[in-house]
């Protein structure tokens, strides 16, 4: 326990325990290392890396910290938690060699506003997203996405770019005012149907398979102006634009995905203002409600539009029809202590979309804890909306996959003053986004707790990249490594945890419009010259590393022999060592470059953002 240091008196505490020198008393009260130490004791040591699970692990929290309600939810995250705390990063970084299934699909993924171009060509109509680059201040340097990489009238480059890469499918979406321009089924502009006709038949000529996102966030601008999300007569809009899609472009394709990442569809376009429409909650005199109607609908929608393709298509087509969420992994800060993991595990966003779709209704700690924020902000009622019994029935199930967009990990902490507080990791490399640092590991985890959460689905990764911003380098080192070591702990989720993975999806094939911070930050296998004319697209070298890890369907191991699918220009094949996590690459902080190109009052209004988006965040 803490007691008289010599000549430092009181001052330096060493105890387990802290005393308290006011009382008389002499209260002792343990710290959170007494608590640790107890755990050491108790097990004699530490836990075997080899033991699968985490035995015998119990804290309790300090005395002194504010109880948080046991969770009545039996989370999916423990068990990763459980599994993954005591493993060191030796046993994290090792390679683990081997293939995944035969036809496992490989592919590379981007979206309509941000390459197509041609915003007013061959009769297409105004999305939002015309409309918001178009209005000042809302996208860095002034980009907008009028011609993007052109790919409306490059679409062979395109074509040659993805047969470079080798891969066996191409993820794109297609642009809801091209095909309809006022966003209902009153006017259907043939000319944007021909247009995706085409590439279908292009990329099935170079034998890709395509993958067809229906939304990519591009709403008609005509249907925003009576609401958008918001209104729900857009669930008919939506399903009958799906329909035509199905009927249209069906015979021709196999993978549907319906919406990409509705949580960014919610909290950037209705609580942030950062995407398209651009509305920022806290300045309008907007209700509170809005990003959860907005969910509510964007849910039943996507349930329409598979019930329209299982009862309508799929006896005919046969294909897989799915949603694709984007979820971060959230680690606590301190594995030990209670509330980091409480923090972590109420930021799992991505159950707002799943658990209603994969296993029915929200779940039940969403609905807690958007009651338990609500009632504390004086409503008397949740934010929440309910689904009725037969929307419940209508919505569980209309899955065919698990579509997952990841980037990244996070590291959350609870703190009596803040709340659950994001951390940055100092030691986790980054990128060329401010939000995005190099975290593989946390990769596998997350498919692991998809899998324990959600049923074991078939999951295909329709997302996974890193970006750089600043000066031109071809020599694309990071992104090399990030394909490597996130791409090997996806086999480990295969091989050691039994995760259904199926797909894996590169994003992005072209260095293209990256919604507010314009293009600024790179994202592309291919780099663009924006200062061509033509706008060339040249390879970065992580193109042939890539299609390396294609060709040998995975990380064949040296020992066995050379392998002929290792391109020569790629990196060697790695080796059993681990590797360091490698200096720091220095790229711009686009953060720095927000208050540097931006208005102070824009500048203002994202501090706000961050703020509100941290308060929402938690209510997930
Ligand atoms: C995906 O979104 C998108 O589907 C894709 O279109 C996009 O190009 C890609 O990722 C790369 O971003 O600057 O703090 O406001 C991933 C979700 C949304 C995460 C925008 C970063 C900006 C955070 N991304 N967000 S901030």
């Amino acid at each position: 326990m803490d007691g008289f240091e010599g000549n430092k008196g009181y001052s330096e505490r060493f105890g387990l325990h802290q005393v308290d020198f006011v009382d008389g008393n002499r209260p002792r009260t343990p710290k959170q290392s007494a608590y640790f130490f107890a755990q050491i004791i108790e097990q004699n040591g530490f836990v075997s890396r080899k033991q699968d699970h985490f035995e015998g692990v119990k804290i309790s929290p300090p005395r002194r910290s504010t109880p948080l309600p046991p969770s009545e939810v039996p989370s999916a995250s423990k068990v990763v938690w459980e599994k993954f705390t005591p493993q060191k990063k030796f046993d994290r970084q090792m390679y683990h060699y081997g293939n995944f299934s035969q036809n496992f699909l490989w592919g590379v993924s981007s979206s309509a506003y941000q390459i197509e171009g041609a915003w007013r060509q061959g009769g297409k109509g105004l999305s939002i997203w015309d409309k918001f680059t178009h209005t000042p201040g809302n996208i860095l340097q002034h980009d907008t996405g009028d011609i993007a990489c052109n790919s409306y009238n490059k679409m062979e480059d395109d074509i040659a770019a993805l047969k470079k890469v080798k891969v066996s499918h191409y993820r794109f979406s297609v642009s809801w005012p091209r095909i309809l321009p006022d966003g209902t089924t009153e006017y259907i502009n043939q000319a944007g149907l021909n247009y995706y006709k085409k590439l279908l038949d292009s990329l099935i000529a170079a034998n890709i398979q395509p993958q067809v996102t229906l939304y990519h966030w591009d709403l008609p601008q005509a249907l925003q102006d009576v609401g958008g999300w918001e209104n729900e007569t857009i669930i008919e809009r939506f399903r009958d634009y799906a329909d035509i899609l199905f009927e249209n472009l069906g015979p021709k394709v196999q993978l549907w995905i319906t919406f990409n990442e509705p949580f960014i569809i919610a909290i950037l376009g209705h609580v942030q203002g950062t995407h398209a429409p651009g509305i920022l909650l806290s300045m309008h005199d907007r209700p509170d409600t809005l990003p959860y109607i907005v969910s509510h609908n964007i849910i039943k929608a996507h349930a329409e539009a598979w019930h329209v393709y299982n009862d309508k298509y799929r006896a005919s087509q046969n294909g897989m029809v799915s949603i694709t969420v984007n979820a971060d992994w959230a680690e606590p800060r301190n594995p030990y202590k209670q509330e980091d993991y409480d923090a972590a595990r109420s930021v799992f966003y991505l159950g707002w979309y799943a658990h209603p779709i994969f296993n029915g209704d929200y779940s039940p700690l969403m609905k807690r804890s958007v009651l338990e924020q609500s009632l504390a902000g004086g409503l008397t009622k949740s934010r929440l909306p309910e689904f009725t019994p037969e929307e419940i029935k209508r919505i569980n199930g209309t899955y065919d996959y698990f579509g997952l967009n990841h980037y990244c990990t996070k590291s959350w902490t609870n703190s009596c003053y803040r709340g659950v507080v994001l951390l940055r990791d100092r030691t986790w490399l980054e990128s060329g986004s401010h939000w995005l640092t190099m975290t593989p590991f946390g990769l596998r985890r997350l498919l692991k707790f998809i899998k324990h959460e959600f049923g074991n689905p078939p999951i295909i990764i329709t997302e996974n990249g890193v970006s750089e911003n600043g000066p031109v380098d071809l020599n694309d080192v990071h992104r090399k490594y990030f394909y490597e070591k996130y791409i090997n702990q996806v086999l480990k989720a295969y091989l050691l945890d039994d995760v259904n993975v199926i797909g894996y999806t590169a994003w992005s094939l072209l260095d293209n419009l990256e919604w507010a911070v314009g293009y600024t930050e790179r994202f592309g296998l291919f780099y663009v010259n924006r200062s061509d004319p033509d706008l060339s697209r040249t390879p970065k070298a992580s193109v042939s590393f890539y299609s390396s890890i294609i060709s040998c369907n995975g990380f064949p191991d040296p020992a066995s022999g050379t392998h002929e699918c290792w391109n020569s220009t790629s990196t060697p094949t790695p080796t059993l060592t681990p590797k360091p996590e490698g200096k720091k690459i220095n790229f711009l902080q686009s953060i720095l470059s927000f208050s540097d190109s931006w208005s102070d009052q824009r500048f203002s209004k994202i501090k706000i953002q961050i703020e509100t988006y941290t308060t929402l965040i938690h209510l997930t």
